[in-house]
This record gives C-alpha cells, sequence and structure tokens, in this order.
C-alpha cells in the first residue's frame, strides 16, 4: 500500500529489498569492495589506516539499510517524535559501538582477521569525535544509544563543528591547547545531505504591515547562511530501529550580493561568503562556565533555527490541524543553549503560519520540556538585550511580549509582590538588561527537570523556589543514566562475557536489573577469582597505557585510585592532590623500615581538561604534576606511591581507564555537582567510590549501601552555616593541622612553582573557601583510612566491589529514557521488524 506509494519505481523498489548479507565472504567482498572503488586503493597494498577506511564504509552500508528502512517506519506509522536539541553531542568512536549494536563483531574480527589485521588494532585507528565537553554532552550521546534501544521515534540535533574539544597536552606541567581537527582524514560516520539546506537569518531589522486591520512583523535584511544536515546514525542494540543524529554545519547562502560583485571587488565579497563557515567551526571549551560571545549566540540560533525548520517540514508532510502538533512532537532542551527554539517555533507560528498568539503560545509550551544541569551562578546564561536585539531582533520583541503575559497572569495570582515578579521575569533588570535563558525555557516549557534527586531538589527550593511555586506539578526529577553497551559491553568485554555465561544470555545488555540475580556469588570464591582477575588484566591495559603516554612505571599491585573529569573548583582536584601530599609526608615522616608494614602502595592519576581560560584550574594541573614530580622521583618512595598526570581525558581513554580503577574519586562540594555520570560508569565497572552526598552519589549509597563505599563530608544542609562560619574565621584556626603543614610546604617552596602555587593556595586561606576544602578535609582523612584498611583485606575488597557493579543498574540509561519517554514526552516505542531476507 502506502510502501509503494512512496517509491514509483517498481524496479527500484525490487532492488532496494535485497539486504547485504552478513556471513564472513560477503564482509570480506564488501572491504575489498571499499578499498577498490571508495578509496581507489589497489587490492593488494593497503595499510591499517585504509582497512579501517574500508571496514567502517562496509559497516556504513549495514547501517544505512536499517537507518532508511526506520525513518520510513516511523513516516508510514505517523507515530510522535521526539527531537533531542543539544549544543554539544560527545560520541566517541563509532566503529566498536557500532559492530556491538549490530551483533557483528565476531563476524567482523573473523573475516578482518584473515585479511591480515586485527580488529581491535583498527579500532585504534578512528579519530575520536569529540564534540562536547564533559557529562552534558556525554549524556545526550547515552541517551541516544538508548532511545534507538528502546525504539523510540527519536532525532537528536546538533552542531557538525569542524573543530571539537582541544587536544590536551601537558609540558612541564602545564596544559597546552591544540586543535582538534577531526575531520582531517573524512568522517565514513556521516552522510552529507546535499538536498537538505535551510536558510538562517542574522541582522536585519523588523518591518511592520497592516493587513485586515492586523499588524504584521517582518523581519528582514541582515545576513542570510545556509545550514546544511549532515547525518549520523545511530543503531540500537538488539533491534533494528537505528535513528538519526543529525548536525548542522554553515555554510554561504547561495544568493550572492550582486551589489559587492558588480563594484569588482571580487576578493572582498567572497571573503564575505567565507565568514558564514566560521559559524560552526569550533566547539566552545567551557565546561560549566558562560562566555557571552555574540558567535556562540549564532551557533545556538543556527541550531535551533535549522531545526525548527526541519521538524515543521516533517509535520506539515501530512495535512492536519496546527492543534496536533503537541501530540505529534516532543521537543526536549538539553540545558537553555537551545532555548532561542521556543522563541523561534513561536515566531514562525505567528509570523509565518498566521496563528493567534496565545493558541500558538499553547502549542509551544505543551510541545517543549527542560532539563536544567547546573546551579552554578556563572554557567546560567543570561544574554544582554543588546547584543540579542540585534543578532535577532523579531526574537527580542517576541521575548517581552511572552514576558508580559507571563507576568500579567503571575500579578493577578500574586498581586503588588514586586520581588516575585523581577525574580520570576525573563528580563533581568540590570544595567544592561539582560534576558535569562533558565526563566525563558522554564516558562516554554510543560515539563522542568534536574538530573539527580537532590538536584532537582535544590531546584525547587532554591534557584527556581518562585517558578515551583507558581506551577509545582511542573518540576521532575530525571536521574542521569548511562549506556551499559558502551560503558559495559564495549570498554569492559571480559566482564560482559563473565555475565553472559552466569545468566546464561546476553539480555542483560537491554535489562541491566538483571545482574542483581548475582548476589548470590558474593560469596562464590570461583566467582571473586574470575572478578579480580578480571580487574587485574584491565589494569594491565591501564598500566601499558601509562607507559606509553606518561612514561612511568606504575605497580600493577597497587591501589589505583582515579580522578578523571573536567578540572574545576567545585570538582575539588585540589583537596584530592593536598591529601596526596599529605600522604607523601606521612610515608617520609615514617622510618624506612616500617614503611612498608604502615602504608599499601597507591598509584593516584588525575585527568581532565581546564577551560582554556580558567587559571585556577590550571594552576591545579601545575600543583599535581610537580607533585608528581617530586613523588615519583623520590628514591625513599618507591612504588609506594606514583602519582599521574593522564593526558587529553576523553571517551575512548575513559573506555581505558574506567575499567581498571579501583578507587574513584566524586568528591564535590555538596549541593554543586548537579548529579555527575562518570561516578555510575565507575560503580557499573566495580570501582568502590570515595565521595561526597552530593549528585548521584546519593542514590548510588541508596541502591549499593553506603557500608560499601566511602562517603564522607559535610552534607547540603550544612554548607551555609560551614560558609559563615569559614567568613568569620581565622583559616589556620579552623583548618586541620594537617592541613595546615600541606599548605606550608607548598608555601616554602617544596614543589617549586612557588609564585603560582601560592596563588592557588590563597584561593583558600583567607576566609575565601568557597568550595570548603579546609572544612571537608578531616572527614576526607578518614574516608581515606578507611579505604586503606579495606584494601588490606583482598577478600573483603572484591566482595565490595562486586556488590558495587551488579547494585548500579539503576543508573543505565534505559531507565532514564524510559521515564523521560513516559513522564515528559509521551512517546511509545515503534519497533521495525527485522527484515527476513537478511541474515542478521
Ligand atoms: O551535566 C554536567 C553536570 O556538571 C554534571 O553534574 C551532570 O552529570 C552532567 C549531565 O547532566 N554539566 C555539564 O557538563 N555542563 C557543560 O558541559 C556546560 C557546557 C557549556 C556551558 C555550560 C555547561 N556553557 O554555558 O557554555
Amino acid at each position: 500500500g502506502s510502501q509503494n506509494s512512496l517509491i514509483q519505481n517498481e524496479k527500484m523498489w525490487k532492488l532496494m529489498q535485497s539486504y547485504i548479507k552478513n556471513d564472513k565472504e560477503t564482509i570480506q567482498q564488501s572491504i575489498v569492495n571499499h578499498v577498490e572503488y571508495t578509496l581507489a586503493k589497489t587490492r593488494f597494498d593497503f595499510s591499517i589506516f585504509h582497512a579501517y577506511q574500508a571496514i567502517s564504509h562496509s559497516v556504513r552500508d549495514r547501517l544505512i539499510e536499517a537507518f532508511n528502512d526506520t525513518a520510513q517506519y516511523f513516516t508510514h506509522h505517523d507515530c510522535k517524535r521526539v527531537y533531542y536539541l543539544s549544543i554539544e553531542f560527545l560520541m566517541g568512536r563509532y566503529l566498536q559501538n557500532a559492530l556491538i549494536n549490530l551483533e557483528l563483531e565476531d563476524n567482523y574480527k573473523e573475516a578482518v582477521l584473515e585479511l591480515g589485521y586485527n580488529l581491535e588494532s583498527v579500532y585504534e585507528q578512528e579519530v575520536d569525535p569529540a564534540l562536547g565537553n564533559g557529562g552534558l554532552g556525554r549524556l545526550a550521546a547515552c541517551f541516544l544509544d538508548s532511545m534507538a534501544t528502546l525504539n523510540l521515534p527519536a532525532w537528536g540535533y546538533g552542531i557538525r563543528y569542524s573543530y571539537g574539544i582541544f587536544r590536551q597536552l601537558i609540558k612541564d606541567g602545564y596544559q597546552y591547547e591544540v586543535p582538534d581537527y577531526w575531520l582531517d582524514n573524512g568522517n565514513p560516520w556521516e552522510i552529507e545531505r546535499l538536498d537538505v539546506n535551510y536558510p538562517i537569518r542574522f541582522y536585519g531589522y523588523v518591518r511592520k504591515i497592516h493587513e485586515n486591520g492586523k499588524e504584521k512583523s517582518i523581519w528582514e535584511g541582515g545576513e542570510l547562511v545556509l545550514a546544511r544536515a549532515y547525518d549520523n546514525p545511530i543503531p540500537g542494540y538488539d533491534t533494528y530501529n537505528t535513528i538519526n543524529l543529525r548536525l548542522w554545519r554553515s555554510l554561504p547562502a547561495r544568493e550572492f550580493d550582486f551589489n559587492s560583485f558588480n563594484q569588482g571587488d571580487y576578493f572582498k565579497a567572497l571573503e564575505e561568503r567565507e565568514k558564514a563557515e566560521y559559524i560552526t567551526s569550533v566547539l566552545y571549551p567551557n565546561d560549566s562556565n558562560y562566555s557571552g560571545k555574540e558567535l556562540r549566540l549564532k551557533q545556538q540560533y543556527l541550531l535551533v533555527c535549522a531545526t525548527i525548520q526541519d521538524v515543521i517540514r516533517r509535520f506539515k508532510k501530512k495535512k492536519r490541524d496546527w492543534k496536533e502538533l503537541p501530540e505529534k512532537i516532543a521537543v526536549q532542551l538539553n540545558d537553555t543553549h537551545p532555548a532561542m527554539a521556543i522563541v523561534e517555533l513561536l515566531r514562525v507560528l505567528i509570523d509565518h503560519e498566521g496563528i493567534e498568539i496565545e493558541f500558538a503560545w499553547e502549542l509551544v509550551y505543551k510541545s517543549f520540556s527542560y532539563t536544567n544541569h547546573t546551579i552554578l551562578p556563572e554557567a546560567l546564561e543570561k544574554w544582554g538585550i543588546d547584543l540579542l536585539g540585534n543578532l535577532l531582533p523579531r526574537h527580542l520583541e517576541i521575548v517581552y511580549i511572552i514576558n508580559f503575559i507571563f507576568l500579567e497572569k503571575v500579578s493577578k495570582k500574586f498581586p503588588n509582590d514586586h520581588h516575585r515578579l523581577s525574580s520570576l521575569s525573563i528580563i533581568e533588570e540590570s544595567n544592561p538588561k539582560k534576558i535569562r535563558m533558565a526563566n525563558l525555557s522554564i516558562i516554554g516549557s510543560h515539563a522542568v527537570n534536574g538530573v539527580a534527586e537532590i538536584h532537582s531538589k535544590l531546584l525547587t527550593t532554591t534557584l527556581f523556589k518562585d517558578f515551583y511555586e507558581l506551577r509545582p506539578k511542573k518540576f521532575q526529577n530525571k536521574t542521569n543514566g548511562v549506556t551499559p553497551r558502551r560503558w559495559i559491553r564495549c570498554c569492559n568485554v571480559q566482564l560482559a562475557q563473565l555475565y553472559t555465561e552466569q545468566l546464561g544470555g546476553d539480555t542483560w545488555v537491554t535489562d541491566l536489573t538483571q545482574v542483581r540475580c548475582l548476589e548470590n556469588m558474593v560469596e562464590d570464591p570461583d566467582f571473586q577469582n574470575n572478578w579480580q582477575r578480571i580487574k587485574r588484566q584491565n589494569k594491565e591495559q591501564l598500566k601499558w597505557w601509562v607507559k606509553e603516554n606518561c612514561q612511568i612505571d606504575i605497580n600493577i599491585d597497587s591501589l589505583f585510585d582515579v580522578q578523571v573529569k573536567r578540572l574545576h573548583e567545585y570538582k575539588r582536584q585540589f583537596m584530592n592532590i593536598l591529601y596526596v601530599i599529605h600522604r607523601y609526608l606521612s610515608i617520609k615522616k615514617t622510618p624506612a623500615d616500617q614503611r612498608h608494614a604502615k602504608f599499601l602502595p597507591r598509584t593516584i592519576m588525575f585527568g581532565g581538561k581546564a577551560a582554556p581560560g580558567y587559571i585556577n584550574a590550571k594552576r591545579i594541573i601545575k600543583l599535581i604534576c610537580s607533585v608528581a614530580d617530586k613523588v615519583n622521583t623520590d628514591s625513599e618512595i618507591g612504588d609506594l606511591m606514583k602519582i599521574v598526570y593522564l593526558p587529553n581525558y576523553n571517551v575512548s581513554n575513559a573506555q581505558i581507564i574506567i575499567p581498571a580503577t579501583e578507587l574513584s574519586q566524586h568528591i564535590s562540594t555538596a549541593g554543586l555537582e548537579a548529579s555527575g555520570t562518570s561516578n555510575m560508569k565507575f560503580v557499573m565497572n566495580g570501582s568502590l567510590i570515595i565521595g561526597t552526598m552530593d549528585g548521584a552519589n546519593v542514590e548510588i549509597a541508596e541502591e549499593v549501601g553506603k557500608e560499601n563505599m566511602f562517603i564522607f563530608g559535610a552534607l547540603v544542609d550544612e554548607i551555609e552555616g560551614l560558609r559563615n562560619h569559614m567568613r568569620n574565621t581565622e583559616p589556620s584556626q579552623y583548618f586541620p593541622p594537617e592541613l595546615n603543614e600541606v599548605l606550608q610546604k607548598i608555601d616554602e617552596g617544596f614543589f617549586g612553582a612557588v609564585d603560582e602555587l601560592r596563588e592557588l593556595i590563597n584561593t583558600i586561606r583567607n576566609r575565601n573557601d568557597y568550595y570548603l576544602l579546609g572544612a571537608d578535609f578531616k572527614s576526607y582523612l578518614e574516608a581515606q583510612k578507611k579505604v586503606d584498611e579495606c584494601y588490606k583485606n583482598k577478600s573483603l575488597w572484591t566482595k565490595m566491589s562486586i556488590r558495587n557493579a551488579i547494585r548500579s543498574s539503576k543508573f543505565s540509561s534505559d531507565r532514564t529514557i524510559q521515564q523521560y519517554a513516559d513522564e515528559i514526552w509521551g512517546v511509545k516505542a515503534f519497533q521495525i521488524p527485522n527484515p527476513s531476507q537478511n541474515a542478521r
């Protein structure tokens, strides 16, 4: 029926019905074909890099079949779609993940081996696409994997930056940033859509005309660029469904400026056109810090404007009433970065479609929902009205209209409450005035959520308290999750094998609650041995990586203690290294012949990028590296202690680091880490956590039991009191003596770099220890002591490790996404039948 109507050409339809087979010979044939016809290389001479390219193209062919079928199936069933809008998608490498989700890894391994290559080495050839900063971007990537796996009719929308997050080099203890031009060798995982281009306008003016007694607004003039679609297929696991991540790239608009061309300034005119490409060039490298640059606003608007055009085009494919819009689309805003989409959709509905504003507004807020990822004030987006009104003049007008209608309703409910009105207003009445993107997002959404219980609670009691009092039902919690495909099945193949053997199948990969059944194995000595063996092999692999990348030999029998995450004062890497110094000094004070009895060998590893302009974060890197230099070359210490700075922490390194970790640190000041997601990955891989009662740590403790973690530090309700105490007390008075001693050593120049390290320690002296290192240091010491005691008892540690992993199922992003689908989006699964012609 309707499939035939989509494809008129009978012959072509028949040909397209024949799916590629997946037996070894067919796979080999398709690889070799790509060597010859795609790469134009001779079959008898191709390098491992060519092998990677050819293999990727052959996998891509298979992805595309499923991808096309999925899109058609969703259209055919006219299902409600969810659009996940994010300024970042931190995808990591594709090849292994695609093969595992297609359940083709074994077939390819064999096929490739016979062609002379080891598939694992082929994986290493791929660049790591890093179009994101940290947690927020990686969450978007995990969500895509879960949406595909749960068969949801979902689309991701983002930006195809030419430069991802910078590559970090560490030289002499300093961070250097190298541009990441990741498209250098092409990208086999994307499909450039030459025919999907949307015009995007910037600047210009708004002209008012009168038609049938009504005022109409026309936004014109300014500059036009094009946004072109690049599609990235996202395969689900154990399903044929393959969804789309559509990324936009900016290009010069086709209609060029005849005037300047005619005036003979040919090169000047070309130069102007070239500038259009600059918009999507580079990802802003700030994590949790708002920069306020015009180019960033251009990026945001390009994403939003192209996406809304695409969404509306798809909605209009069928003839229907506009009132159906919220029944057919759900748009999720990953933080406020794409929040202009609210204004853009409203603009299109009223200015282009001629819909009455009150009705249009209802359609808009019923379609949108917003996720908040931080309560840090410096991360909240506020655009100056001059900048915004200049770039997007019509949008500024519409923001004022939305705000007026909204405040009017508020003042009916709360007459004369000016304080309330000014805190709820989209406009901050500062000089110059600013647009608060969070307020716009809340007002323009039917649901607002935080990313862990404690964070969602804080939103309703502090940051968004007044909004909560207005519309309590709007506020929800959706505790984050991570995908068990990449974070267990791909990165810890041996653990995955153990699970599959023990559970008699691999359905745990899509239903992680099954691993809870292994509770009865915790006391089993064979199981414990297997567990230890797997951890040790993962440690060997990391040891090799550290040797290769840091030229440091680490002790395989030492406790692998890891803190990897973006550098930030609130995450307190500083507190970690201060403890490390204390440990070092304690060893030195102990008589040489007693040291091995008193101290357990530890390898303390740090990793993470500092935003290029974040001076204190860079000083913390310098301190870590200076301490590492001193300790690692101290012959008295030997292999009792090694400190490593793991350079260029990214998704592919994380896949090696996390499975090898025994203790991971999640030690933010209570209330400041919205959720954290690496904590979940570490727990799933059998690492124990030393951490504060913050973000998702709180829920991890509920699941795995506090007795299986090392929890310390002030609780969130104690923070305000402690800050007051800190501001009113001489630091040397309330800092524990161990901390004072460490600070004094740094001050004396014991670790060199004395000027900048003094600057760093002054950030916690002088009664300005905002992140409360001084307040938490003592209980951190005690928690570290417990770590040592537990690690001494190998079997106790192993049991704790097993319990962490098998009780972590809540933190699968499948659970998270199912909750979004049921409680916010109202979308249902549509699974395509697996085509019978296919060997899969
Ligand atoms: O989002 C992180 C939170 O810090 C973390 O606790 C949470 O688990 C994770 C996922 O929900 N936030 C985050 O990664 N934020 C950013 O990357 C980010 C990037 C850019 C800007 C702000 C925040 N910016 O304003 O440009």
